[in-house]
């Protein structure tokens, strides 16, 4: 009896920490949050998105939420209604952004998980000076000296409502992290995953239509609070683009047993530890897909759990059943 519940929570154990490392891929081992996941049909059966909110520009079709067409001025944005109560969590977003421009188009849309929603402003379609995270996907440089990047650009932000978006800079002096990624007039679908789990902050994405993630940056000491809401925006200007959401899937990555998690984070002012110093952008985007070696030490790892898990199991069988035997001695 005891042998058969340890080799069931030594396997557990070894499956756990199994998928924990295969995660890095399409995690959808981890539970979908259905009230801050948005998925077609949009429409259920009454004539609101259930959860979601929208303005300004935005258009709901059967196959696309359209927060600005290609056409010159528009700003609109999508909102969650529900607050995350989540420590961890990942977000998955299906964009994609097209338009007849072939070298002129703009601005870019933004993912944010922020106190404040449905308020339109200058920062691609939402709030300055916000309270939160924004994870800006600019395709236009506003920035007319040297720049050490190129467009279109993916970059973290977080702000306890004192820091002003600078769009002449391209918000490069307040940024956390970030990395160029073409995601611009695809002729496939284009994913982001911005992941946020023991104050880490991960941003990836799959524009090459491989089904990975590629790692776009990873900040350590981001402290954000819950009770957030989780959007999109998007904005035009003097140039334009279609800026289209067609899914947003949110996952949640809490540990039942995590003592941390107990720890109430709704009163905390979201901060970060690290900031980019201004240096020479040198991007080096390590691909996320599994490695031959990676793959090999975890069949390794998995067999050496396996087996020790076999052998203790047997000589706690064993041992068991000695006992029972010296009993009726
Ligand atoms: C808000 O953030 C700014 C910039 O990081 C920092 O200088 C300031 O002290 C923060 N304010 C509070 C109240 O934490
Ligand atoms: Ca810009």
């Amino acid at each position: 009896m005891y042998s058969s519940a340890y080799f069931t929570s030594c396997l557990t154990f070894f499956l756990s920490v199994f998928f924990s490392i295969v995660r890095g891929e399409w995690n959808t081992k981890d539970f979908l949050k259905r009230e801050h996941t948005l998925i077609k049909p949009y429409y259920g059966s009454s004539i609101d998105i259930p959860y979601w909110q929208y303005i300004g520009s935005t258009m709901v079709t059967p196959n696309h939420i359209r927060l600005t067409p290609d056409l010159q001025s528009r700003q609109g944005a999508i909102w969650n209604s529900i607050p995350v109560t989540n420590r961890n969590w990942e977000l998955q977003i299906q964009f994609k952004v097209h338009g007849k421009g072939k070298d002129l188009f703009g601005d870019g849309l933004a993912i944010w998980y922020v106190r404040d929603r449905l308020v339109d402003g200058p920062v691609f379609g939402s709030k300055d000076y916000f309270h939160g995270l924004a994870i800006l996907l600019d395709t236009y440089s506003n920035h007319n000296g040297p720049h050490n990047h190129q467009h279109p650009y993916i970059s973290a932000m977080v702000n306890n409502g004192t820091m002003h978006y600078d769009h002449d800079r391209d918000g490069s002096h307040t940024q956390l992290a970030g990395c160029e990624v073409k995601f611009r007039n695809l002729n496939h679908d284009t994913h982001l995953a911005i992941r946020y789990e023991n104050d880490v902050l991960t941003v990836s994405a799959d524009v090459e239509n491989r089904k990975a993630w590629k790692e776009c940056f990873k900040v350590e000491g981001v402290y954000l609070p819950t009770g957030y809401f989780i959007g999109a925006s998007a904005t035009t200007g003097d140039l334009s683009d279609n800026h289209d959401i067609i899914s947003v899937r949110f996952y949640d990555l809490d540990l039942p047993d995590d003592p941390k998690a107990k720890e109430d984070r709704s009163q905390i002012l979201p901060s970060a530890t690290y900031f980019e110093p201004p240096r020479d952008h040198v991007d080096d985007p390590k691909p996320s897909a599994m490695s031959g070696i990676k793959i090999f030490l975890l069949m390794l790892f998995g067999s050496i759990v396996s087996v020790a898990c076999v052998v203790i199991g047997i000589m706690f069988y064993q041992k068991h059943n000695e006992k029972n035997r010296k009993r009726f001695y």
